[in-house]
């Protein structure tokens, strides 16, 4: 297992790398640039950054956030263009590196929260929250705009300003289609994009659908493990795994999460893991809680064991953390909590590898 952490880039995130590389057992990023979905990333400005990392001693093998672009997720004639940029980019990323590459495939929205600092008033830190009743009474161009507002200024993943101004008519050209549309326009993308990953050793890792489950009557078709046996068969190859996230498909109780690491861990299609918790608190309706197991509803042993036990050699990043001791910081994206959440996943592993 190799324990990693989400860093946004020195211009974007204030927590410097130095502070990174001082988390115990901390030894890569899973990194980003901020682009577009659909550019073909500069090979200079993704130079600098890897040697800006290695600089820090850190090693940079994950990439996230290489978003799909809306086209091809719509299967327009302009997704040709658009999937051109993308196989440029593994390329570019392959001879820089990287090994994974974690996106998504859900139309319009990345995440979604009702509440990006909800207070949780056992100890008055706060999270990320989702209550679907909000959301009802909102609309989509309300939680936009309620989303940007609360950001503190911060871009925040999967929230790019130019894709959301569009959304009116995005929202307007996803109408009337189904599951099994996307399923046709994802596997498209496959077909072209994966030969590429196998010829230059890197592999993609589909993240969940967050929250897992449809919104605003988007098709959404990654959020349970019988959708997820259906994106690893749409091409079928090592190359075209997983990003299991705890917290997204935990979202939805009825989601067994440690059973989705067995399973796709023993089929060897797990490219990446985000681990932290959940508490569930209703009907479509849950807070993010800190890591440790007592404090939410995942059981994260269990979920570090099945790790260990399928897939030991996979990348894990403890993802959002709560904002604590007065931290100013990118929503879920904060140092201290993320700190206390991979001290604790290393502690679990350290158990489990000992026992
Ligand atoms: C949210 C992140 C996601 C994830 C993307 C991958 O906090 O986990 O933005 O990186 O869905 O494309």
């Amino acid at each position: 297992m190799k324990m990693t952490f989400r860093w946004y880039g020195s211009k974007s995130d204030p927590i410097p790398l130095k502070y990174v590389k001082q988390i115990p057992g901390m030894t890569g990023l899973m990194g980003l640039l901020d682009k577009p979905a659909g550019v073909d990333w500069p090979e200079d400005e993704f130079k600098a950054l890897v040697d800006e990392v290695h600089a820090a001693g850190l090693e940079l093998e994950v990439i996230e956030s290489v978003n799909v672009h809306e086209d091809i997720k719509m299967g327009l004639p302009s997704r040709d263009e658009y999937i051109e940029n993308y196989i440029s980019t593994i390329k570019m990323l392959a001879r820089n590196g990287v090994k994974v590459i974690i996106y998504n495939f859900m139309p319009v929205f990345d995440w979604l929260r009702t509440d990006l600092a909800r207070v949780i008033p056992e100890d008055g830190s706060n999270s990320l929250y989702f209550d679907e009743k909000d959301l009802g009474e909102m609309g989509p161009l309300e939680i936009v705009r309620k989303t940007a507002e609360d950001s503190k200024g911060f871009t925040l993943p999967g929230w790019e300003p130019e894709r959301l101004a569009l959304l009116e008519t995005t929202l307007k050209q996803y109408e009337g289609m189904t599951g099994d549309d996307l399923r046709v326009h994802y596997k498209y993308f496959l077909d072209a994009v994966i030969p590429v990953c196998e010829e230059v050793g890197v592999r993609m890792a589909c993240h969940p659908d967050d929250p897992a489950w449809p919104i605003f009557g988007l098709p959404r078709i990654a959020h349970t493990t019988e959708q997820f046996d259906k994106i690893v068969k749409l091409h079928d190859s090592p190359a075209n795994t997983v990003c299991l996230c705890t917290g997204s498909l935990g979202s939805n109780p009825d989601n067994d999460v440690v059973a989705a690491i067995r399973h796709f861990g023993e089929l060897d299609r797990i490219g990446a893991m985000h681990v932290r918790n959940v508490k569930f608190l209703g009907h479509h309706h849950f807070r993010e809680a800190s890591h440790l197991s007592r404090t939410g509803d995942l059981d994260m042993y269990a979920i570090m064991k099945a790790i260990h036990d399928t897939c030991p050699d996979t990348y894990v990043r403890p993802d959002h953390g709560r904002m604590i001791w007065d931290e100013v910081g990118r929503p879920g994206y904060g140092l201290y909590d993320r700190a206390l959440g991979a001290a604790y996943l290393n502690g679990l592993w350290e158990a489990i590898e000992r026992a």
